[in-house]
């Protein structure tokens, strides 16, 4: 039977990518005194590479080189992101990025049913709980057994780095959990950790490939109408 449920949670909790983390850099760049801005085609583009130090790394690469030695863009980088960072949990903290259809039903059955509850991300640490914080309340990230996040393990997900941390964090084997995912890079991260995992998809990973997952959905769903039982019905 399922021990533990691992939830990825940018675009499988809540939709952050477009209106959420692509503004937070993009104020980031604006604060720094830079002209890039990333409109959502182009951050379609680069949603290809997981993690936000990553990515603005891969998109100086590709569109505006820096004549900095390995250790003066990282440090720059890691500035940058600092800055973005800040912009997006004040962002978070206004209150208005809502949690995905039926994310937060599925994570009150859990916890009734006892089944355990884990976080498995790339995003930095402070964006999960801020996220948590605004959407469920004040005490809601000590509801997740683990919460693994960010730079804790070397490779960020397509890499399964960080759901072998979490399955370890959670002394469990993959076999008794499951994870729920968006996009393909986190299928990949999660299909090489050996979890079964759900994809509920999104406007950005609609077209991917999600060869491998247990189910493709458009969301977890809210019913829509109170269940009825019908008294008498044997189910036959
Ligand atoms: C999500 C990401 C994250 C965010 C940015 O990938 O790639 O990097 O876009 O967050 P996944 P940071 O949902 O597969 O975990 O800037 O904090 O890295
Ligand atoms: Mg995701």
């Amino acid at each position: 039977s399922v021990r533990a449920v691992l939830f990825d949670v940018d675009g499988t909790l809540a939709d952050t990518e477009r209106d959420g983390h692509r503004l937070a850099f993009n104020a980031a760049f604006k604060e720094l005194g830079l002209d890039w801005e990333w409109d959502v085609e182009l951050y379609g583009e680069l949603l290809a590479i997981t993690g936000g130090k990553e990515r603005i790394r891969h998109y100086m690469e590709k569109y505006a080189p820096a004549e900095l030695n390995r250790a003066e863009l990282d440090s720059w980088i890691a500035g940058l992101h600092k800055a973005k960072t800040r912009h997006y949990v004040a962002l978070l903290e206004r209150g208005e990025t809502p949690l995905r259809p039926g994310v937060a039903r599925l994570i009150h059955q859990l916890r009734e049913a006892k089944i355990k509850i884990a976080i498995a991300t790339t995003t930095t640490p402070e964006n999960v709980t801020s996220l948590l914080k605004s959407t469920l309340g004040e005490d809601s990230p000590s509801w997740f057994d683990v919460i693994g996040a960010g730079d804790i393990v070397a490779g960020k997900k397509p890499e399964p780095d960080i759901y072998h941390w979490v399955l370890e964090q959670l002394g469990l084997p993959a076999e008794q959990c499951i994870a729920v995912e968006d996009s393909e890079n986190g299928l990949r991260a999660s299909l090489a950790a050996g979890l079964d995992t759900v994809i509920t998809v999104n406007e950005y990973t609609r077209p991917q490939d999600f060869t491998g997952a247990a189910v493709v959905l458009s969301d977890l769903g809210e019913p829509t109408q109170p269940f009825i039982v019908f008294e008498g019905d044997t189910g036959g």
